[in-house]
């Protein structure tokens, strides 16, 4: 091969791989900007000021306890453009014990354990309104399944 043809080449090659990771940047902001959420992050304690629902798996159900001492079982309440902290833990049921479970809300980009004894904390801004499904993606269990539902992010 000659040196030019070498160098075309490589040239080509270079263009190609530029094509695909300016196309997969692209992909990802369309995708981030769609987003009916801000990106969470995971602290060690909810930031001040939050709103905290602390989230409690069981076998084989989710509980929330809301700020104000309401609770729910199986759907979750939200405002919207507000920051959310869930603080989420796993404790035993009437007769089941506490394992290892998983909360996945994928439109909100959000997958924590729920792990007994420790409080897993995860801060978002829902900014749309809306009916967003979640489930336990761990098995942990018979009634696996059954952990799902849906978050609701109503308007303040
Ligand atoms: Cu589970």
């Amino acid at each position: 091969m000659s040196d030019k043809k070498g160098r075309n080449l490589e040239l080509y090659f270079m263009i190609g791989v530029l094509v695909v990771l300016l196309g997969s940047a692209a992909a990802n902001y369309v995708e981030i900007a769609a987003n009916p959420g801000s990106i969470p992050t995971e602290n060690a304690i909810p930031p001040a000021g939050s709103y905290v629902v602390r989230v409690f798996a069981t076998q084989w159900a989710w509980s929330f306890e809301y700020p104000n001492n309401t609770t729910s079982v199986g759907s979750l309440t939200v405002p919207v453009d507000t920051n959310v902290s869930l603080v989420v833990t796993s404790i035993a049921g009437a007769q089941q014990s506490a394992v290892i479970h998983d909360l996945l809300i994928p439109q909100m980009d959000i997958q924590i354990y729920a792990v007994p004894g420790q409080n897993n904390t995860v801060t978002f801004e829902p900014t749309v309104v809306g009916s967003y499904y979640f489930e336990c993606v761990e098995y942990c269990g018979e009634y696996h399944y059954e952990m799902r539902g849906y978050m609701e992010v109503v308007s303040r």
